[in-house]
């Protein structure tokens, strides 16, 4: 199944500025139970109701979005996935005061500091870290190979081995990484195809830790009765940590759930509590790459922040991905 250019470009927007919105709109609930997000959640979208509304901006993103961009530039310049090059962009005009976990942090401050990059992720944990930051940036790299799988695979490790080592904080941005470009595959006005999501994440992730067959495990059995948990439940089999292997799989299975709609979904995720922001960024990535930017809520986007970093720089960073997506895969073009 071929999918026309304009579809495709639009899917690239849809993935960034999914990820973006489901960052922005869930930060505020960050850290909470789920039981206060419940009750919280009604003011979702009135942004005056919020406490983390700023003055100059409605919605203001974290490191989630912040990582996604620098990653996404660097494809830009190199039209590949160059660590090297990766951990410079991140040295550059990765933005410390967005909300970044003490790992990736120090792992930042050790690039500045010139540690080269294959050097600064096992600074903070010994055996790497199984933070989910690999897997929250990790999009552009599932639209970039989303046509050539086992690329995919290589791709999303080595732009988590700059600041994740641990095989659950890589195969966390795996997971991550494959959903977005199994997404992007599939036609936008069209339900989400379940059955082969799961088939196609079951071949990817035997090769990973045992922790992400468990819980694909889960999703499957939820997939093939058609059952829809609620939020309790999602945390209880799934997880809604920082930890990639208690987050990953809970943004899957939501997207997979919800899709096509998209405010349905970011709310579901937001409603497990915990590690809201990254769970709704991936989910919201997931979901924009299935609908694409059309599919997305105009009253959400106008919301969104907007400074030299912000939305339209985000909508342009995409249709540069996607120049690129297409200077790397010539036949894309006919
Ligand atoms: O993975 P990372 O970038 O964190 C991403 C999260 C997202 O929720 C963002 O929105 C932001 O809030 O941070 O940062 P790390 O510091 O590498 O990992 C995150 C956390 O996972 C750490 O602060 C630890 O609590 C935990 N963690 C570990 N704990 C013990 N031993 C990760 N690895 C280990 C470990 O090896
Ligand atoms: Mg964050
Ligand atoms: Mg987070």
């Amino acid at each position: 199944m071929s999918l026309s250019q304009e579809i495709l470009k639009d899917k690239f927007r849809g993935a960034i500025l999914g990820g973006f919105l489901g960052d922005a709109f869930g930060s505020g609930f960050e850290g909470m139970h789920p039981d206060r997000v419940m009750f919280h959640l009604s003011n979702l979208d009135s942004p005056s109701a919020h406490h983390f509304v700023s003055k100059k901006y409605h919605r203001t993103y974290t490191d989630d979005t912040d990582m996604t961009l620098a990653l996404a530039e660097s494809i830009v310049q190199t039209g590949r996935i160059d660590p090297e090059q990766i951990a410079k962009q991140f040295s550059l005009t990765c933005d410390l005061t967005r909300g970044y976990a003490s790992g990736t942090i120090k792992a930042v401050l050790a690039l500045r500091a010139g540690m080269k990059w294959y050097e600064v992720a096992r600074i903070v944990f010994e055996n790497g870290s199984f933070g989910n930051g690999a897997a929250m940036r990790v999009s552009p790299v599932g639209l970039l190979y989303h046509h050539d799988l086992n690329r995919l695979q290589e791709a999303a490790i080595q732009q988590a081995s700059i600041t994740h080592v641990h095989p659950i904080g890589q195969w966390g941005a795996v997971m991550q990484a494959f959903s977005v470009g199994l997404a992007v595959t599939q036609r936008p006005k069209e339900p989400f195809k379940k059955e082969t999501m799961v088939t196609n994440l079951r071949e990817i992730l035997w090769g990973g830790p045992i922790e992400y067959m468990k819980a694909l495990n889960r999703i499957e059995e939820m997939v093939t009765h058609d059952k829809k948990l609620v939020a309790r439940e999602v945390v209880s089999f799934l997880g809604n940590g920082v930890e990639a292997h208690f987050s990953v799989p809970s943004a899957c299975y939501i997207a997979i759930t919800y899709s096509p709609d998209f405010c349905d979904a970011i709310r579901a995720a937001i409603s497990l509590g915990g590690d809201t922001d990254t769970i709704a960024g991936m989910v919201g990535a997931i979901v924009g790459a299935h609908i694409g930017e059309k599919g997305l809520p105009m009253e959400w986007i106008e919301q969104l922040e907007d400074g030299p970093r912000g939305c339209s720089f985000a909508i342009n960073l995409a249709d540069r991905l996607f120049e690129t997506w297409c200077k790397i895969h010539p036949s894309s073009t006919g």
